[in-house]
């Protein structure tokens, strides 16, 4: 699937108020925009015209916009955070995509979804039961992606450790092949794809983003950047400092199709 859109919101003044568990210390706001705005320009640059929703102070983990809504070839579902916290920031999101998807699917209750536990994976849709994701959510998405004809499989991350999403720990990177850190790489549910494993100390660098052609990698991880250069992938690099501070990565930052 070629990529021609995204939606973004830039970080607010209460970015720093967001979840976190990565003992990084507090984001530099300042920095955080002037990154955002590097993804947004990283995307333009492969084809993608991002739509950029106004920063809302109300929801300071609002800027993970990848958690409210999952986009795949065949349409839109809106998510239902399974962080209280971020349950609102569903209802702007349904209006951002409003213009193209009119009449989104939902999640509804008792399922829970963060979009940062669906790994598209071409035509192949891996779904994690974290934390966030619940597994009557992971099934509400699983039944709606069948209805398209688009198979998914589902995996139990709860066990994992340092696994806040499934794409915290897993990334498509084009064709038959996974980039993947830690103990998911052994996980029975990838058997049949070629699994590239980032080196232990590189782990934040298993989220990434395919997107036209070329992967969105987080800067500052040389060894996961020459494994994936090896395989002849074109990498756009993208610092990410102050997003990891607030536990989130480059396939958080934009909801794309
Ligand atoms: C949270 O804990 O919800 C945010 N601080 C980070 C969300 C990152 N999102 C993602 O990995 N898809």
């Amino acid at each position: 699937m070629r990529f021609t859109h995204a939606i973004v919101r830039p970080p607010s003044v209460t970015f720093a108020d967001g979840i976190t568990t990565s003992g990084l210390g507090p984001p530099d706001l300042g920095l955080a925009r002037a990154q955002h705005r590097a993804n947004c320009l990283a995307l333009e640059g492969l084809g993608v015209s991002p739509v950029e929703l106004p920063p809302d102070p109300a929801f300071p983990d609002s800027t993970f916009v990848e958690d409210a809504a999952v986009v795949t070839a065949a349409g839109a579902l809106l998510t239902r955070p399974g962080a209280a916290s971020r349950a609102g920031e569903v209802a702007s999101m349904a209006e951002a995509l409003r213009p193209w998807y009119p009449e989104p699917a939902r999640i509804t209750a008792p399922g829970t979804l963060e979009g940062g536990d669906v790994c598209e994976a071409g035509s192949q849709v891996f779904i994690g039961v974290s934390e966030r994701t619940n597994a009557e959510g992971a099934a509400q998405l699983a039944g709606w992606l069948a209805r398209q004809d688009l198979p998914a499989t589902t995996l139990d991350i709860r066990a994992l450790p340092g696994l806040l999403h499934l794409k915290t720990g897993l990334s498509w990177i084009g064709g038959r092949r996974l980039l993947a850190a830690g103990a998911i790489a052994e996980h029975e549910a990838l058997r049949g794809w070629e699994v590239i494993r980032v080196p232990a100390d590189e782990a934040y660098a298993a989220n990434c983003v395919a997107v036209n052609g070329s992967l969105l990698l987080p800067a500052g991880f040389p060894r996961t950047r020459a494994l994936l250069a090896g395989l002849g992938l074109g990498i756009v690099e993208i610092e990410m400092s102050e997003f990891r501070k607030m536990d989130g990565g480059p396939s958080c930052l934009s909801v794309h199709w």
